[in-house]
């Protein structure tokens, strides 16, 4: 997409180079991980059409001539924390809210408007200006963007506000002029070739998880942990490379390790070969994946497990 800084304007001048923080927030679905690797022109955050798909904050960062963006994705801000894992990740969102210079509160259009949102909670804590994203667009007609528009402008205080469609693309060129007016003078932060802080194998893992969160119906997705338990490159014997990845996907109970191997071990064995493939998407480079289950009780509450899984 053309990108222009107000800078560029000043012809002769020297563009001072500006960075920050975006950090995107909102309740679970509202698309916050496919705004980002739309803004960020690359698939770091998974995606499904579940709630709760994100559980980590994950970086992506834009890197441009004059200027460098490091978007950071939350999970959804959760209502009733039920588990020790949904209050670490809400803790991932009450944290971003800390060290940003712009908040991108994306809503979505859809969404019923209630009194209740547990968003307003959670924004009472920010400092940063909130710049309200209003996604689906494609879904609704004008009238409800305006309507939801006001009843957010009653509510909370919005530096500015935007209709997108992060999933077809619209007004997503537009939301990022918007955002660079928010973007103070600052150094690189980043190599500007780095697009997230997390090693590939982080990745591996949360790709598995939206395999798992495609595949597996109910409860399975949110009874779901993944492990990486050996990230190891080699080369095959015609001297292209080769990722060799041993994955223990982590579940609640007995009845749950069968759901997740299926009748003849079917199941997972259609995981492993979806997963496998979008795995050599990611990485460029022909993958072999290992996949075994393991039950771990009430891993969602247990400190030691939690931190191992990075909610730490
Ligand atoms: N129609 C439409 N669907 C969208 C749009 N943006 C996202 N979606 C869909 O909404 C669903 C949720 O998208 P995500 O990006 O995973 O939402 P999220 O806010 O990151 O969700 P959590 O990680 O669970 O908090 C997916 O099925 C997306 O394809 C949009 O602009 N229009
Ligand atoms: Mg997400």
């Amino acid at each position: 997409m053309p990108i222009q800084t107000n800078t560029e304007a000043l012809a002769g001048e020297p563009v001072p180079f500006r960075s920050g923080f975006v950090n995107i927030v909102g309740r679970p679905n509202a698309g916050k991980s496919t705004l980002m690797n739309a803004l960020v022109g690359e698939r770091m955050s998974i995606i499904t059409h579940k709630p709760q798909t994100t559980r980590h904050r994950i970086i992506g960062i834009l890197s441009h001539e004059h200027f460098q963006v490091i978007f950071s994705d939350t999970p959804g801000y959760v209502r009733d924390p039920a588990y020790k894992m949904h209050q670490a990740m809400n803790r991932f969102v009450e944290g971003t809210l800390e060290d940003a210079d712009l908040l991108l509160l994306v809503f979505d259009l859809t969404e019923e408007l209630e009194e209740t949102n547990p968003v307003f909670t959670m924004l009472a804590a920010a400092e940063a200006p909130v710049l309200l994203v209003l996604n689906k667009m494609d879904l609704v007609k004008e009238q409800r963007i305006q309507d939801v528009y006001h009843w957010w402008a009653k509510r909370i205080r919005i530096a500015d506000f935007i209709a997108i469609s992060a999933l077809s693309g619209e007004n997503t060129a537009e939301l990022l002029q918007k955002i660079l007016t928010y973007i103070p003078q600052g150094p690189v932060y980043y190599p500007p070739d780095q697009l997230t802080d997390r090693p590939e194998r982080f990745f591996v893992s949360e790709i598995i998880r939206e395999k798992i969160f495609l595949l597996y119906a109910e409860e399975i997705p949110y009874s779901c942990e993944v492990g990486i338990e050996s990230y190891q490159e080699t080369v095959t014997k015609t001297g292209e490379p080769l990722v060799r990845i041993q994955a223990t996907i982590y579940v609640l109970r007995e009845t749950q390790k069968g759901i997740i191997l299926g009748k003849g071990g079917a199941a997972i064995k259609k995981l492993g070969m979806v997963a496998r493939m979008a795995i050599e998407t990611f990485l460029q480079s022909k993958v072999f994946l290992e996949t075994s289950v393991k039950v771990r009780n009430n891993w969602r509450d247990d400190e030691r497990m939690l931190q191992q899984f990075g909610y730490k």
